[in-house]
């Protein structure tokens, strides 16, 4: 009865699109543990990890203990299995492909027991021709996955060496051989789960004649009155070659298809244009168009093209100070401020559609302008790039290569080759996507952690992984990029400065890892300002609610379920350390990690302070890391669930377009005033010294404002030695804000401590 009716919706299908069928293939999905004999029902698509946890044949992984005791899914195969029918119709099509938009990892692919293709890279989309496998009625289509590891394991061994891959605690690293997002074999936010499955959609496509393969944006002309876009349209099908017509708007074109490698192109003039701008700086107009590609009279496919119009360059070139990094857009410079963005789960199916929107209008609504997608995650789905696009956050976009060097073979550049050609070619219509960069520390890592000598390289071992990493970062990578999306800044690593010196601090991108990683005070923040800031962190543990939910109620900071979540080699010591120094001992972890949370929400306080006070000479910040792949402790400023951190509403208060800086020096107090705005902004600065005790305002202040974008600004400074008799920093505090001069409007407040929370009588906490 089920297949009839599959059958019958299969058809109507065919009836009402004649030309191009795109069937889902997500139903009445099984799968086992190869070797064993019961099927179970899966979810496609889905993880194994998921699937064993729907059916109850272990714990939620996420629950105290399981990462340990589930390792045991890692070195197993699984196979999945479904049945799909397929009509005369569907049958007789010209061209007929099975499409996998990702594969999780190692897999062969049956078609009615034939083998139909393989996949060997997450990151792929495999399109398998499969029409010759087919028959009219019922299908079988199976997928085994091989465990990444025992997949491998050998050629790991046989190398000789360990590649580097920090957080895989393996006696092999196998990680850095395998195109599988690197966070899942571990990392410092990380638990390990090593799983697999048809993690994307998988569909059917099949379409007589040609159809549009794909479509590329290309801005050829700016201007204030016109712009000139043209689209480049690549066909697919058996026998591409022949005279099409291409309509768009009321643009029609006759077009000779000669080749299977020939682009056919299509040239719009849009008069007046609309611009796309960060947010922050303007409306995020995005343009949609539809192309229609006929045979004669016959309409054969259709596809619609969103795109907005705007420039983005990346100045990263010698100035006054040392070398420069930042972007222009539209000829304006653009402060940048933002996050690093890890992938929501570690069973990235899991992850619905709602979650996406929820995170990336939290980013925008916390101010925020750009978000890095982190090179050991994943190359995101259409729709984060798609939010990206509306929502006006400019997307730092890594290629998924973090923390280690990559086996110097053919094989690998090889897989690497595909990849990059098929995500440039996936997301470069997005007006977002501001930057593409190579990968994630691996430059600094290399000159500066010490791998050689840890993993013991022999110098021909070193010549040839160095040699292999340029070839794939200064030669591959940039060549695609120049071959399909040459408009786009790229960069082939972050950072490109490391923060060891003082001399660094004045060139390019920078991840300043003094605070936590090197043990600085909070307030090193200020001494260590780069030209743009790519990375800066504080850990903090998500609530004790969301913890409990997971390990159960009781919990102390030493139970071994809670240690457990704690993946940073540092371990607790720095957020131990700050909450003496600011709060005391603190005995009730519940209470403990409230004030974690603070001193994170201080310690983004005083970064983001930093870096906006030095606008101009830094042009960029962006902390590590907006959020979460569970629930547990990483330097993430939303949790697991959803929840913002303390830490988020200080961000969404330092990102505000105007603010103001308090330093308190030995004999003065300074405030700094600083804008985002495009136009010059004008207002007024109140400051109260207001008594702790009795509330009572000690002394006002006040300042008239006129800052210029991104001109930080001294507007007032106070001397110690005038405030009233009897102050002292235990006393009394500052509570200050900004208001505009013609709505008197309240758009910034914000208050000024002497002393740490520990030393005050009240607490705003
Ligand atoms: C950054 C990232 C990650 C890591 C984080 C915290 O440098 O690139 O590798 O999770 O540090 O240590």
């Amino acid at each position: 009865m089920k297949h009839l009716l599959f059958s019958l919706l299969l058809l109507l299908k065919l009836i009402s699109f004649a030309q191009l069928e795109q069937i889902n293939l997500h139903q009445n999905w099984e799968f086992r543990q190869v070797g064993t004999e019961k099927w179970y029902m899966a979810q496609v698509p889905g993880t194994v990890h998921t699937d064993l946890l729907a059916n109850t044949l272990i714990e939620d992984p996420f629950k105290a203990g399981q990462e340990e005791k589930l390792k045991w899914i890692e070195y197993e195969d699984w196979e999945y299995r479904t049945s799909f029918e397929v009509s005369p119709d569907l049958a007789q099509m010209e061209n007929i492909e099975l499409v996998c938009d990702g594969l999780d990892t190692y897999a062969t692919i049956y078609i009615n027991d034939q083998i139909a293709g393989y996949s060997s890279n997450m990151f792929l989309q495999q399109q398998i021709p499969i029409k010759a496998l087919l028959k009219s009625g019922k299908n079988d289509l199976q997928i085994v996955f091989q465990s990444p590891i025992n997949k491998k394991k050998d050629e790991a061994l046989k190398s000789g060496h360990q590649l580097p891959a920090g957080s895989e605690k393996e006696e092999v690293n196998v990680s850095p051989y395998v195109r599988k997002a690197a966070y899942q074999f571990g990392w410092d936010f990380a638990p390990r789960f090593v799983g697999c499955g048809i993690w994307r959609p998988i569909y059917i496509r099949a379409w007589n004649s040609v159809r549009i393969a794909d479509v590329h944006v290309q801005q050829k002309e700016l201007t204030k009155s016109r712009a000139i876009v043209n689209l480049a349209i690549e066909l697919d099908g058996t026998n591409p070659k022949g005279t099409y017509l291409l309509k768009c708007d009321d643009l029609e074109q006759k077009v000779n298809y000669k080749s299977t490698s020939d682009t056919l192109n299509l040239t719009l003039e849009i008069n007046n244009p609309e611009l796309w701008y960060p947010n922050g700086y303007g409306d995020q107009k995005i343009y949609t168009k539809t192309i229609s590609l006929y045979k004669g009279k016959k309409l054969i496919d259709q596809k619609e093209v969103r795109f907005g119009l705007r420039e983005i360059e990346l100045i990263n070139q010698k100035d006054e100070f040392g070398t420069s990094f930042y972007f222009k857009v539209n000829g304006e410079d653009v402060f940048c401020k933002g996050a690093n963005y890890i992938p929501q789960d570690v069973f990235l199916p899991c992850v619905k559609d709602k979650q996406y929107r929820k995170l990336l209008i939290q980013a925008k609504e916390a101010n925020m302008n750009m978000i890095r997608v982190w090179g050991g995650g994943v190359y995101e789905k259409d729709l984060f790039y798609d939010l990206c696009d509306s929502l006006g956050l400019m997307v730092w976009q890594d290629f998924m290569f973090a923390g280690t060097v990559y086996p110097p073979t053919y094989q690998f550049r090889n897989q690497v080759a595909d990849e990059v050609r098929y995500n440039i070619k996936r997301l470069r219509n997005h007006p977002s996507l501001a930057i593409w960069c190579g990968n994630n520390e691996i430059e600094v890592a290399w000159h500066n952690w010490g791998w050689q000598k840890q993993y013991n390289y022999s110098q021909k071992d070193s010549v040839e992984l160095w040699n292999n990493y340029k070839l794939i970062f200064h030669e591959m990578i940039p060549q695609f990029i120049q071959q399909l999306d040459s408009q786009r800044p790229y960069t082939p690593t972050s950072p490109l400065s490391n923060w060891g010196t003082a001399e660094n601090f004045k060139h390019s991108s920078m991840h300043y890892w003094g605070v936590w990683h090197g043990g600085d005070p909070l307030e090193a923040y200020h001494d260590n300002v780069g030209r743009f800031m790519v990375e800066y962190g504080f850990q903090s543990y998500a609530s004790y609610e969301l913890l409990a939910q997971y390990l159960g109620d009781d919990l102390t900071l030493n139970a071994k379920s809670v240690l457990d979540r704690q993946k940073s080699y540092v371990g607790n010591s720095m957020i131990e350390q700050n909450i003496q120094k600011y709060y005391g001992s603190i005995d009730n972890f519940k209470d403990w990690i409230i004030a974690n949370q603070n001193v994170q929400a201080y310690a983004m306080k005083q970064a983001i302070q930093a870096h906006r006070k030095s606008s101009g000479y830094c042009m960029g910040s962006l902390l590590w890391q907006l959020n979460d792949c569970w629930p547990g402790v990483s330097w993430s400023i939303i949790d697991h669930s959803g929840q913002p951190k303390k830490a988020y509403s200080e961000v969404q208060k330092q990102f505000s377009p105007v603010i103001v800086v308090v330093d308190s020096l030995d004999d003065e107090i300074h405030f700094t005033a600083l804008s985002d705005k495009s136009e010059a902004f004008k207002g007024e600065l109140k400051v109260s010294l207001v008594d702790f005790n009795s509330n009572e305002t000690l002394r006002d202040f006040k300042t008239s404002l006129s800052l210029d974008r991104h001109e930080p600004k001294m507007v007032l400074s106070i001397k110690k030695d005038k405030l009233p008799k009897g102050f002292t920093p235990n006393s009394a505090y500052l509570s200050y804000q900004i208001q505009t001069q013609k709505s008197e409007e309240v758009i910034f407040s914000d208050f000024f401590f002497f002393c740490p929370p520990k030393n005050r009588p009240i607490q705003f906490d």
